[in-house]
């Protein structure tokens, strides 16, 4: 192998990292977004030294006709076009995408592995864009440079080279775009392997169950059309100042139009009090907020299925004595199942209701004739409410309660999942599923003149055990960063580690890189906002949102590094190298995306004439059969579940410990030690207590604790040395930051329901630390 020739990028030092600075914790009363996001973001700005480049970058963002989607969140482009909608953290994915600065060769040469491997995951991703392919060389425990063309060869030799296509694992992490996506699970499933674990494992994977069971989609059912429309909102389990900002706007505007907002959260989230709506200007000249809720409910960690509960009993109890509290007509016409869930609702006693949910019976009544009052209402949640033993129960209880009062299939009703990464659900739409329907592959042999394996792949946690007994030889990770990502951390690692391969489809260096199988390649790769020049001239490519919409998006950045390949670039050369016969035109497809959206078309439901439609204005909403009171499911109608409530009270001694985001990180990627919101400067090492359980405990703010979690086979995992943080958090419940609470988080306790990683309820102990 010859080292390829270095590419010329402009380069910048690096500033490091941010220094440690003494933690502060200032409860916040300000209002969510305006000008603390401002400032927020001129900071960043400046930080990152993209004070020219990055705002006009994100004129160019989110835009009808042109312009590249936002690589942050899921949450839609506002229907009405044209307007400003940007968010303080929207600007932050794309700066941190767009900087200057460069980790290239000479980096690369100045340390070791081994010496990387001790820095912090900050200073990692701090060093800016990945420039040229790298490949890890043993002797000197250096990455060093490979040329596109070998570093394929590797890859393609490995996978050819295994006894069995079932040893290779092939992650998606939610950014990829719709294009990509087919030709990755197109390439998987070509080598003969379901194994397609992704993001979406550990964050709705429980919303989709959910609901394909009761309403035969995985999907949610409502657009922002219907949010403009609705009476009444119910927001669970979602942080969405920091996590969808953009739902702010659409909260303040339901306010201002006399909606009511429920939120139901063990905290009291910034999104949950006040907002100024970021492209406001008037209010944000004025300094003028606007309410976005009418009422917060601080449910117990896990009690939400409980509450919801409440909430049916208290619809069913009403419509005894007033026929109208429940939409009859709707329940005999297009449901199944009924009699057996009242059933299960008056079974069910309050005091367990209440013991469950941490709600008095008085207030959950408060929330139900709120639900009874309004005509239209939407369901909203995430991950409070997914990432639970009992999530696919949750969910259907959801779906359970809007089916009581007809609330699906008419403007303004619904189930309304937020989803997480900007692509996560057009992941799915387009084949990442590591359980396809039988029709899917089907589908996609015949067009495609493939072979499909039948056999279910691995997901995510089951990738990682594979990887610790060898059955998973090979790994690669499209985008994401599976080692921080995943549960327990020491675990994951040594999963990885024991990998003959590991290969990273990356914009940036992150811990994945460095804890590594016994050889290991690094491909950079195009992000969203470049330029994607192929022979068949610029490409764009598609994405869907959490509201089914998919629209195209194009990068307007010159490339970080002439070496960058764009993600169907990287797939087919890996598909060429291990599928030398292939029949499939891989570096057709890549000439020009319209041909793989033409195959797309043929394969995927509801992307008929695909080509056409993407090109709309607004793109196109992928149709949503339960929309239109068509339900695939096994009776032809939405199904409702009886599930007996979970037992989600701590024992004695015990807390229950969600693990979340800041407001300043993306998933893996932390910006700052800060959490502007929840009033916290300079400290991600903690955990947030109700003061009475510290009192208890003899604890005090700022007292240095360590966490012991128990995990379900009665193994134990620890952190020491957090900060105890004083919260208003019901009783009983404690909460702390992803990645790093991640070591706490057993592989075994996955939820029997969704297999989805129990990172909401932790079981766990807090004592001062000696
Ligand atoms: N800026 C930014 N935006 C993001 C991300 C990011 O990291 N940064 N990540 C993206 C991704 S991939 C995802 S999936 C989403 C995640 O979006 P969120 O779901 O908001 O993510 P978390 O930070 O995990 O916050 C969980 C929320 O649920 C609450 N909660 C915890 N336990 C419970 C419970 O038992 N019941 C209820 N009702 N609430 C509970 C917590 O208090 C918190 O408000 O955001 C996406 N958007
Ligand atoms: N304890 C705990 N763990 C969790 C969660 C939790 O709430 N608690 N949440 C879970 C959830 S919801 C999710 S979605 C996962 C997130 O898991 P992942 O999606 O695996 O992680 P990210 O941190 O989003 O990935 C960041 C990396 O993506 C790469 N990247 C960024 N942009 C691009 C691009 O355009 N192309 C490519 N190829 N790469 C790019 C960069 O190299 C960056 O380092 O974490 C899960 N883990
Ligand atoms: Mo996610």
């Amino acid at each position: 192998m010859s080292a390829p020739e270095e590419p010329k990028v402009e380069l910048e030092p690096s500033v490091g990292a941010v220094p440690a600075e003494r933690p502060e914790f200032h409860p916040y009363h300000h209002p969510a977004a305006g000008w603390g996001a401002a400032k927020s973001v001129t900071k960043f700005l400046t930080r990152e030294g993209e004070y020219v480049d990055g705002p006009r970058a994100i004129m160019k963002m989110n835009h009808e006709n042109g312009g590249f989607d936002c690589p942050g969140c899921a949450w839609p482009d506002d229907v009405k076009g044209l307007k400003l909608d940007l968010c303080e953290n929207g600007i932050k994915h794309v700066t941190w995408e767009m900087t200057r600065k460069r980790v290239d060769r000479h980096f690369f040469a100045a340390h070791t592995v081994t010496e990387l491997a001790e820095w912090s995951d900050f200073a990692l991703e701090d060093q800016g864009r990945l420039t040229e392919p790298m490949v890890y060389e043993a002797a000197t425990d250096h990455y060093v440079p490979i040329s596109w063309k070998d570093a394929f060869e590797l890859v393609g030799r490995t996978l050819r080279e295994l006894p069995d296509p079932n040893q290779a694992a092939y992650y998606t992490s939610g950014r990829l775009g719709n294009e990509a996506t087919f030709l990755y699970q197109l390439m998987a499933r070509e080598l003969g392997t379901n194994n397609l674990p992704d993001c979406s494992n550990m964050c709705h994977e429980a919303s989709g169950r959910a609901m394909q069971a009761s309403l035969g989609t995985g999907k949610g059912t409502v657009d922002l059309k219907d949010w403009e429309a609705t009476d009444a909102l119910f927001i669970m389990g979602v942080n969405a100042a920091s996590n969808a900002p953009r739902m702010l706007t659409a909260l303040a505007e339901a306010y201002k139009r006399g909606a009511q907002i429920v939120h139901i959260n063990p905290l009291v989230e910034a999104a949950a009090t006040r907002t100024i709506i970021p492209h406001d200007f008037v209010d944000m000249a004025l300094n003028k907020s606007t309410k976005t809720s009418t009422l917060n409910v601080q449910v117990r960690i896990g009690g939400d299925m409980a509450l919801l509960r409440g909430v049916a009993k208290a619809v069913l109890e009403q419509a005894k004595r007033d026929p109208k509290a429940l939409d009859q007509e709707f329940v005999d016409r297009y449901t199944e199942g009924f009699e057996k869930y009242r059933e299960a609702c008056e079974a069910t006693s309050w005091e367990e209701i209440e013991r469950q949910a941490g709600v008095s019976r008085a207030e959950i009544l408060r929330v139900a004739r709120i639900y009874g009052d309004a005509d239209r209402s939407i369901i909203s949640w995430c991950l409070g409410v997914t990432q639970h033993e009992h999530g696919v129960d949750t969910v259907r209880e959801i779906v359970n309660l809007l089916l009581l009062r007809g609330n699906l299939g008419r403007e303004g009703a619904g189930p309304s999942p937020v989803r997480g990464h900007s692509n996560v659900q057009g992941n799915r739409t387009c084949g990442i599923d590591h359980r396809p329907s039988e029709e899917f592959l089907t589908r996609l042999g015949e067009v495609c003149g493939i072979e499909p394996p039948r056999a279910h792949g691995k997901d995510t946690v089951t990738t990682i055990e594979a990887m610790h007994r060898g059955d998973v030889k090979v790994f690669v990770g499209m985008g994401g960063n599976f080692a921080l990502a995943a549960p327990d951390t020491p675990y994951t690692y040594a999963g990885l580690q024991s990998c003959e391969l590991t290969v990273h489809v990356s914009t940036k260096l992150n811990r994945s890189h460095i804890v590594h199988g016994r050889q290991a390649l690094i491909l950079p790769c195009l992000g969203r906002t470049e330029k994607d020049q192929q022979r068949g001239g610029e490409q764009s490519t598609s994405v869907e949102d959490s509201m089914s919409m998919v629209h195209l998006s194009r990068g307007m950045k010159r490339p970080a590094s002439p070496h960058l390949l764009s993600e169907p670039a990287i797939i087919a050369g890996i598909a060429r190298a291990a599928l030398p016969e292939s029949r499939t035109p891989w570096e057709w497809y890549v000439e020009d995306y319209d041909r793989v959206r033409d195959t797309m078309a043929k394969v995927l439901d509801g992307f008929e004439d695909f080509n056409r439609r993407v090109r709309l204005p607004l793109g196109f909403r992928i149709k949503q059969p339960a929309r239109e009171l068509v339900f695939l499911t096994p009776s032809g109608r939405a199904e409702f579940s009886a599930a007996p409530l979970p037992d989600v009270v701590p024992e004695p001694g015990m807390l229950a410990l969600g693990t979340m985001r800041s407001h300043d990180q993306w998933n893996t990627t932390i910006y700052s030690d800060n959490d502007r919101y929840r009033g916290v400067k300079n400290l991600r090492t903690l955990v947030f207590m109700n003061a009475d359980d510290m009192r208890e405990r003899g604890i005090t703010e700022f007292d240095a604790v360590d966490i012991v979690a128990t995990a379900r086979d009665g193994s134990k995992r620890s952190v020491q040395g957090y900060l105890a943080i004083p919260y208003d958090i019901p009783r009983g419940c404690a909460a702390g930051y992803m990645p790093e609470m991640n070591v706490l988080c057993a592989i075994g306790d996955y939820s029997t329901q969704s297999d989805q990683p129990i990172m909401k309820h932790l079981k766990v102990t807090v004592t001062r630390a000696l």
